[in-house]
């Protein structure tokens, strides 16, 4: 087989998406998803005008070296917009040769290791009574494992709260970042609270999440997590910017919460001493911003020795076809966590087309060749792009803070 050309579409079906669409000569095509969130035309960039042309005329079932010579060839390896480019590349590969040779790419991946996925959802409110109402509401709907965040008193606008009713999306349209104001103490004091309210409600069975979202010290996360111990989490999700792998060690010394991070991580130097010192539990890194399957598959392999699951992030803001990737991926490995699922805008189902299936809380995987997914290039048409910023983040006395 050959590539004959590819092309990359941005459009906006309730949010933005980078969709990229590989064409071989024998007419058989791939999707992958490069949506990078508030810096899409710098994906579609690093994509169009410098890794396109390098593999027109490559055989797609090269993925090996393709991603070798992309990650390796450019000089200038890893970082967020690289590794999602090349991992929208890399997917779009593996759909091809999943069509091409009729099977599912889970088949291509070590087959069928498991028949259902869990999956977790986001549940968030305003106070702690808005938050248990979501809660419940997402319990009856049938999932397992929830997402908890609230609103903290004292802060007006913070990370994971939707300022309206309609569900979060990070992403503001201003020409430049929202900013937001955050106090740890504030929060260090509330989630406790927060994890108690659910617990009496809800029971010991719900499994529960929380994201500390990149905002605390190692030694503040370790007060954390033992604070939250009484209501045994499934996973306390980025709680220190993971610049500092080291960091964790010392809340391993402090707390027996489950740890997770990783979903901005995009090579697997990143979380090498995470794993290998099992100063984690779940690697969040997920298909597109981790680079593709290919280099997936091999930071599932080695988590797997150090006891690590995995967690892919999964939010509504990188498309189905990242969704459809991590689940073939998630089929496929033994040391499978649990899968992240915000849902998507409803204008998305015009665009992208699925045949995943999900129903009581689990995620099953289709059968169709190849990543089951499709894409409406004209439909596409109808949601243009629009600048987008994720916020940023400031503490009571001005500092800029992680957000
Ligand atoms: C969050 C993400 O889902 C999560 O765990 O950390 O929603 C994250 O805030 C967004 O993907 C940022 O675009
Ligand atoms: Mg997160």
């Amino acid at each position: 087989m050959k590539i004959k050309s590819a092309k990359v579409i941005i459009c906006s079906p309730g949010r933005n998406y980078v969709t990229l669409k590989i064409e071989t000569e024998e007419g058989v095509y791939g999707l992958g998803d490069a949506t990078l969130n508030g810096r899409e035309k710098a994906v579609a960039s690093y994509l169009e005008d410098h890794l396109i042309p390098c593999i027109i005329g490559r055989d797609p079932f090269d993925t090996e070296d393709i991603w070798q010579y992309l990650y390796k060839g450019a000089y200038w390896r890893g970082g967020a917009v690289t590794m999602a480019a090349i991992g929208a590349i890399d997917t779009a590969l593996w759909d091809i040769k999943g069509k091409a040779l009729g099977v599912p790419v889970y088949k291509l991946l070590g087959g069928k290791s498991r028949h259902k996925m869990m999956a977790y959802t986001h549940a968030q409110g305003k106070n702690i009574e808005e938050t248990l109402q979501k809660i419940e509401e997402i319990v009856n709907r049938g999932y397992k494992a929830v997402r908890v965040q609230s609103g903290i008193p004292g802060m007006e606008n913070i990370y994971g709260i939707s300022k309206t009713d309609d569900n979060y999306e990070p992403a503001g349209t201003g020409l430049k970042p929202d900013e937001e104001v955050w106090s740890t103490e504030k929060y260090l004091n509330y989630v406790p609270k927060l994890f108690a309210a659910v617990r009496e409600k809800f029971g010991d069975d719900l499994h529960l999440l929380h994201d500390a979202h990149h905002r605390l010290t190692p030694i503040e996360a370790a007060r954390l997590g033992k604070s939250l111990e009484p209501y045994h989490l499934f996973w306390l999700e980025d709680t220190v910017p993971a610049e500092l792998q080291e960091g964790f060690k010392t809340i391993r010394q402090h707390t027996t919460i489950p740890l997770s991070v990783g979903e901005i991580f995009n090579t697997i130097s990143q979380c090498t001493d995470l794993i290998t010192n099992q100063w984690i539990d779940y690697i969040r890194m997920t298909i597109t911003h981790g680079g593709g399957i290919t280099p997936m598959m091999k930071i599932a392999h080695l988590a797997e020795i150090y006891h690590v699951k995995t967690g892919c992030h999964g939010p509504s803001d990188l498309s189905p076809v990242n969704l459809a990737a991590c689940l073939h991926f998630g089929t496929a490995i033994n040391n499978f966590g649990i899968q992240e699922y915000m849902g998507f805008p409803n204008e998305v189902s015009n665009v992208f087309s699925t045949d995943y299936k999900f129903s009581d809380g689990f995620f099953t995987i289709s059968e169709s060749p190849g990543l089951g997914v499709d894409f409406d290039e004209e439909k596409a048409k109808e949601y243009p792009y629009k600048q987008a910023y994720l916020p940023i983040n400031r503490l009571e006395d001005g500092t800029l803070y992680s957000w």
